[in-house]
């Protein structure tokens, strides 16, 4: 049995997880981390943390989005967590990840191993679901999957090893390509058991990114050891992408010339709209997580006073290197005008910003929209075309409100 970890007492965590991250401070001189550390400690309320749980087996659950972006860090106990089958129980002593393909020297290694030989990284990173906001899509057409709705995203520190430095012992074969994960759960798929798999592209495995450190192996989360449900032991983390490819109960690295054939990347997390083979077989996997925003509060169907209302949510960059959003825009005359938000977090590669909005509102005002900017120019499109899935839903937010 795996202990429920939103029944215990989130205050007490919450405590815990800002002492252990202000000891964390202490060890590591390193002035972002310090940064980062201070913009936990400032979480406005000590609330206790629900996640809205929208499947309970497999257990699938989303924060509610008010208390989402209290911090620029997600609380672990307020990280959604989504998952598509039951969650594994791995000792840690005789857990062993290996490494095979198209390398010269296949590895073993214990979590010791790991952990002591290769050298420790960190880096923050918003981790996304493919399918967050899928609901919107079930209101054109119902799509299958869990339907989520703004909370299916979360922000963190991971920390582990780098995937690269890994794999640089076992030796790469020059007709490497992509590197395959597979994941210890076991899913019921049509009648038969599969496991989890995701794949990324070499050069994404080796580091994309001037600041980030490319795929982490990560045995920690904000801190703190991985919890059962976000992937303990160890879990891939691949900044950047969707959160389909970070692959948690990680037990072994395949290298490939090619994408993995593992379900979840072959025949799930495409873009199709018939669901016939070929369109399967056309569609290539998805990769990048899309330019998103999303007003969290005030929520939908909220009934406001004339004057001015703070409207606030985050936004989140494509995951292309280099890309941050550059600006957050918020309209409520049903999108003739928009005027800016201010972003009130950090701006980096491959992680969400907060902002907020004071919006001037009249009884005409029936709705706030919410589009973003990322620095390349590229704006959130207005409306996207529905997919079988639901997946990639990044159409300007809309949340209806009345005005009295
Ligand atoms: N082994 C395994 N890894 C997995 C999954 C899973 O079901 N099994 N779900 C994936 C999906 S679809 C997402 S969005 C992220 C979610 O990570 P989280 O539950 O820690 O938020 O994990 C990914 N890794
Ligand atoms: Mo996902």
């Amino acid at each position: 049995m795996i202990p429920n970890p939103f029944a215990d007492s989130a205050l007490d965590s919450r405590r815990s997880f800002l002492q252990k991250s202000l000891a964390l401070t202490g060890a590591l001189c390193n002035g972002a981390v310090i940064q980062d550390v201070v913009a936990a400690a400032g979480r406005k309320s000590s609330r206790p943390a629900k996640l809205i749980v929208r499947q309970k087996s497999p257990l699938n659950a989303e924060p509610p989005i008010a208390d989402l972006i209290e911090s620029w860090f997600t609380p672990t106990p307020e990280f959604y967590v989504r998952n598509h089958g039951s969650i594994p129980k791995l000792a840690e002593e005789t857990f062993r990840l290996k490494i095979e393909g198209l390398v010269r020297k296949p590895l073993t290694l214990s979590l010791r191993e790991l952990t002591r030989r290769f050298r420790a990284t960190a880096a923050v990173a918003t981790m996304t679901c493919a399918g967050n906001r899928r609901y919107e899509h079930s209101k054109v057409k119902k799509v299958g999957g869990v339907q989520w709705q703004e909370g299916a995203i979360g922000n963190a520190r991971w920390q582990g090893v780098r995937l690269s430095d890994v794999l640089k012992p076992a030796g790469l074969k020059p007709e490497a390509k992509h590197v395959w994960f597979d994941g210890l759960d076991e899913i019921d798929h049509k009648g038969k058991t599969i496991s989890f798999g995701g794949s990324i592209p070499l050069a994404k495995a080796m580091g994309d990114s001037k600041t980030m450190p490319g795929a982490l192996l990560c045995t920690q989360m904000n801190g703190k050891p991985l919890t059962p449900e976000h992937g303990a032991p160890l879990r891939a983390v691949v900044p950047g992408y969707i959160g389909a490819r970070s692959v948690k109960w990680l037990g072994r690295i395949v290298v490939s010339d090619r994408p993995s054939p593992n379900h979840y990347v072959a025949g799930a997390y495409k873009i199709i709209t018939e669901g016939v083979k070929l369109e399967l077989a056309e569609a290539g996997p998805i990769y990048r997580m899309p330019l998103n925003a999303a007003i969290c509060t005030p929520a939908a169907g909220s009934t406001l006073k004339a004057g001015s209302v703070r409207v606030s949510g985050y936004a989140l960059p494509p995951g292309r290197p280099g890309r941050t959003v550059a600006r957050v825009e918020l309209s409520s005359d049903g999108g003739r005008t928009f005027r800016p938000a201010k972003i009130t977090s950090a701006r980096r590669e491959y992680c969400w910003v907060l902002w907020t909005a004071d919006v001037p509102v009249s009884a005409k005002t029936k709705q706030f929209i919410v589009r973003c900017v990322d620095s390349a120019g590229h704006v959130q499109p207005q409306t996207v075309p529905w997919n079988m899935k639901g997946y990639m839903y990044n159409a300007w937010h809309r949340v209806p409100v009345s005005v009295r």
